[in-house]
């Protein structure tokens, strides 16, 4: 433990450990039942596109969202791991050369550079369709009704009209298909941009612990605001580590938002009507959260983390 160490960070770093201990066991090297092999250097891009970083956000929204409704940790540890197998899909495609063309990614050289391009691009394709492999697994929930719930949520979250439909209006804003140029959004369509891109997985996120739990409607309502105000919280937050933090914390290049004329919030409000509106956002979650007392407190952090976070 660090000096820095808060009760929250502990929570943190428990969940991350957990999930990192999980991924590596289901990314292992021998095939499991109905697979023929595991090709060497595909399984090897794949750990390294998902294990030893990133800050295992998301895996930690699901097991304390989950933990207000006593879910068994195993539910929710698998349900987390599949969603960082789509999120850190979602960094290697990113990353590619067709998309952002990063060098960097969590201080380390992106995948395509590491390996090469269709290696990256497969290793992507492998952690997409693991995400859903997990999530069908007895270990997850022993109802299958559960499961399926689970599965239709996180495809709904990270496809066509989520984080797949975000990244596709995102590139369309740069202005980088043929016959097109930038367009100036304004703040409605880089609000629906981001909740699409960034939004939709960290909002599953939180949706995951009430559909373990099968919550009441009014349950899953509170936390869908929580995780919709976190999702914006998280970009906005983003925006500004791109803007103004520092790339060696940050373990990615910045500075590339506005050289790419993308649309960010930032870039609608300017800096300081950004910060305002994130302080904003924190107080949103707190409040989505009320229902459940003091056993959100956790989650509180959560909000207060993304917001305040340097990398
Ligand atoms: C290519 C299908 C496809 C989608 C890309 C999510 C996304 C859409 C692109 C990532 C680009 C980006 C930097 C988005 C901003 C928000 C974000 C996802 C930041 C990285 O998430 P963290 O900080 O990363 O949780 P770690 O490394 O901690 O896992």
């Amino acid at each position: 433990m660090n000096a820095k160490q808060t009760p929250f960070l502990s929570r943190l770093d428990a969940v991350a450990a957990e999930t990192e201990a999980l991924l590596d066991r289901l990314l292992a090297a021998t095939p499991i039942d109905g697979e023929t092999s595991r090709p060497a250097r595909l399984i090897e891009a794949m750990r390294y596109a998902s294990l030893g970083g990133g800050k295992r956000f998301r895996p930690f929204l699901v097991v304390e969202s989950a933990a207000l409704f006593n879910v068994p940790r195993q539910s929710a540890l698998m349900t987390g791991a599949a969603l960082e197998c789509v999120h850190c899909y979602s960094l290697v495609h990113d990353d590619l050369p067709a998309m952002d063309n990063d060098a960097l990614r969590r201080g380390q050289p992106t995948a395509h550079k590491k390996f090469d391009e269709a290696t990256a691009i497969l290793a992507g394709d492998g952690l997409l369709t693991l995400a859903f492999d997990i999530l069908s697994r007895p270990q997850t929930h022993s109802d299958a009704a559960v499961r399926i719930e689970l599965v239709t949520a996180l495809a709904r979250a990270a496809g066509l009209g989520g984080m797949v439909g975000g990244q596709m209006l995102d590139l369309a804003a740069e202005g980088r298909f043929a016959g097109t140029g930038p367009q100036r959004l304004g703040e409605t369509d880089v609000r629906t941009l981001q909740a699409m891109k960034t939004g939709a997985l960290l909002r599953f996120a939180c949706q995951a612990g009430g559909i373990l739990a099968s919550a009441t409607r009014s349950q899953r309502e509170a936390l869908e605001r929580y995780g919709s105000a976190v999702g914006q919280a998280f970009q906005i937050a983003d925006d500004l580590l791109d803007l103004e933090g520092d790339p060696t914390l940050v373990g990615k290049s910045t500075g590339k938002d506005a050289a790419a004329g993308k649309a960010t919030m930032v870039g609608v409000l300017g800096v300081s009507s950004a910060k305002a509106r994130l302080n904003r956002l924190v107080a949103e979650a707190e409040q989505a959260l009320a229902p459940f007392g003091p056993a959100a407190a956790i989650l509180i952090e959560g909000a207060k983390f993304v917001a305040d976070r340097h990398a």
